[in-house]
C-alpha cells in the first residue's frame, strides 16, 4: 500500500471531477473454487486498489462527493473467524490506513443508497463483473440486475480513466519493478529452452515460472501462455512433452508485484539456440516492427499511428518475403496485412494487465473523432487516443500463420490482390512470433521498463 495520503488526494481530485452525487466503490469478494470457504486467490479490485489501497475481501466504499464525507464498510472478525484466520485489522484500522474517517457495518449500506435514491441523487458506479457484487449492487439500488450496464456512470468512468492512465512516479516504480521480474522469468525460458540439451516441456518451463514470482510474494497477471503453438493467442493447453528443436517457444508471461501492479512480456525462442533461415527471416521483421514502435512512441503522438506505423514495417517485410504483394498503403488501408498480424500493436497497463478492461475500452481508448474500427485486426487495438507523459503501454508486434484463417481467406478469395496465399500457405507449420515489452511514455520518446532481455537469436 503507499500512504494513506495518496489514497486521500486521489478521492479528493476524484470528487472534484465528478462534482455531485455519491460513488460508489464496492471491494471484490473471494470468489469459490468448489465451495463456499475454499476460494480461489483473492484478487482485490483495481479501481478500488487505486482509491482504497486495502487488500482484504467484503470491503464497501462509498464517497459522499456533497458532504465530502468517506466511508468504508466491512465486517469485523468474529471470534470463531479468529480460530481459523488469526487475529485482522479492524475495519476502523483499515479505513485508517487509508485516510478514510468513517467505517461502519456493511448493513449501514443500504440506508445510506436507500436514502440517496429517495432524494433522487445521482449514484455513480462502475458495472461489476463479479456476479456476486452485481447482486448485491441491484439490491441496494432498487434496479434489476440486467439494468445496472445502462445505468452506470460514465462521467465516474471517465475520471477513473483519465487518473489511472496517466501513473504517478511511484507507480511507474512498481511497474518497473513487476516488469523486472517478468524480465527474469522471461530469461530464465531463454535460458532453458535455447540450451541444446534442454529435456523441459512447456509444463515444466511454466512449473519454474510459479516458483520465481512465487517466492518474492508475487503472483502472475494472467496465466502464462507458454507454447509452441504461437498463432493460438492465449493457448490455454501446455504439453508434457519434451520440446522439440527446431520449433519456436512462444513465452508470454506476466508477473503482478504484491502491490498488484503488472508486467506483460513476450519472447519467441528458438527451442535448441538458433532459428532456421525462414524463422530468422520472419522473426527479423517483428524485431525491425518493435524497434520502430520505440522510435515512433512520444506524447503527442497517437498510439492508432503507432500501430499502423508498425503494420507498415510488417508488410513491407512481408512483402520482401512475396507473402504479400500490391501497393504498402493499399495494404494498410484495406487491412489485408492483419491475415499476419490479426491484433493491436499494444494496450495500456497498470493494475490490470489490458489496463481498466473492465470499464469499457471504447469509453476511454477511443471518443466521437476516433470511433473504433470495424476492420479485421484494427478492431483488437485496444487503445487509440493520443499518448501522454507517463503512460505505460505494451509494445508487441507479431507475424502468425494461422492454417484456419488463411483457408478460409484463400476460400473467400479475400484481399486475392495482395496476399500469395499458395505461398502463404507453406508457412502452415510455421506458427506465430511476438517480441513485448513494456514502456513508459516518457518527457520526448519512451523508455523500457524493467531490465532489457535478449531477443536477437
Ligand atoms: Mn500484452
Amino acid at each position: 500500500m503507499f500512504s494513506k495520503e495518496t489514497y486521500a488526494i486521489r478521492r479528493k481530485i476524484l470528487k472534484e471531477k465528478i462534482q455531485n452525487g455519491l460513488i460508489l466503490l464496492p471491494g471484490n469478494k473471494a470468489m469459490p473454487f468448489n465451495y463456499g470457504s475454499n476460494t480461489f486467490p483473492f484478487r482485490q479490485d483495481s479501481t478500488f486498489i487505486y482509491y482504497i489501497g486495502v487488500d482484504q475481501p467484503d470491503l464497501f466504499a462509498i464517497i459522499d462527493v456533497d458532504s465530502g464525507e468517506e466511508y468504508l464498510f466491512g465486517s469485523n472478525a468474529t471470534p470463531d473467524d479468529i480460530i481459523w484466520t488469526g487475529l485482522t485489522p479492524t475495519v476502523e484500522q483499515l479505513a485508517q490506513s487509508s485516510g478514510i474517517t468513517h467505517s461502519g457495518e456493511p448493513s449501514n449500506i443500504a440506508d445510506i443508497i436507500s436514502q440517496a435514491v429517495k432524494q433522487k441523487r445521482k449514484i455513480h458506479y462502475i458495472n461489476p463483473y463479479q456476479p456476486q457484487i452485481s447482486l448485491m449492487l441491484a439490491n441496494l439500488l432498487g434496479i434489476n440486475v440486467n439494468q445496472l450496464a445502462q445505468n452506470q456512470s460514465l462521467a465516474l468512468i471517465h475520471a477513473v480513466a483519465e487518473m489511472r492512465k496517466i501513473k504517478e512516479p511511484q507507480e511507474i516504480a512498481e511497474i518497473d519493478r513487476t516488469a523486472r521480474t517478468t524480465a527474469i522469468m522471461e530469461q530464465f525460458i531463454i535460458d532453458t529452452a535455447t540450451d541444446p540439451a534442454c529435456r523441459e516441456s512447456e509444463k515444466s518451463i511454466r512449473a519454474g515460472l510459479y516458483r520465481i514470482f512465487m517466492k518474492e510474494g508475487f503472483f502472475y497477471s494472467f496465466p502464462p501462455i507458454v507454447t509452441t503453438h504461437g498463432e493460438i493467442f492465449h493457448q490455454p493447453e501446455a504439453s508434457k512433452e519434451r520440446l522439440k528443436p527446431g520449433s519456436i517457444l512462444l513465452a508470454d508471461i506476466g508477473a503482478e508485484s504484491d502491490s498488484h501492479y503488472a508486467g506483460d512480456m513476450t519472447r519467441s525462442i528458438p527451442v535448441g539456440g538458433k532459428f532456421t533461415p525462414q524463422q530468422k527471416d520472419v522473426y527479423d521483421i517483428v524485431l525491425n516492427a518493435q524497434k520502430t514502435v520505440f522510435n515512433t512512441a512520444h506524447p503527442g503522438e497517437t498510439w492508432l499511428n503507432v500501430h499502423l506505423t508498425a503494420a507498415r514495417v510488417i508488410t513491407e517485410g512481408l512483402k520482401n518475403l512475396g507473402l504479400l504483394t500490391g501497393s504498402t498503403d493499399d495494404i494498410i488501408k484495406e487491412g489485408a496485412y492483419a491475415l499476419f498480424f490479426p491484433h493491436g500493436i499494444g494496450h495500456l497497463l497498470g493494475l490490470d494487465v489490458h489496463d481498466m478492461e473492465n470499464l469499457g475500452e471504447d469509453n476511454f481508448g477511443y471518443n466521437q473523432n476516433t470511433p473504433r474500427s470495424t476492420q479485421f485486426g484494427l478492431c483488437n487495438l485496444r487503445y487509440a487516443l493520443e499518448l501522454k507523459e507517463n503512460m505505460t503501454l505494451t509494445n508487441e508486434p507479431g507475424i502468425y500463420f494461422i492454417p484456419y484463417l488463411m483457408e478460409k481467406w484463400k476460400a473467400e478469395k479475400r484481399f486475392a490482390e495482395f496476399i500469395n496465399y499458395d505461398k502463404a500457405l507453406t508457412y502452415s507449420n510455421f506458427g506465430g512470433i511476438r517480441i513485448e515489452d513494456d514502456i513508459v511514455i516518457t518527457q520526448s520518446g519512451c523508455r523500457i521498463l524493467g531490465m532489457e532481455v535478449k531477443k536477437e537469436f
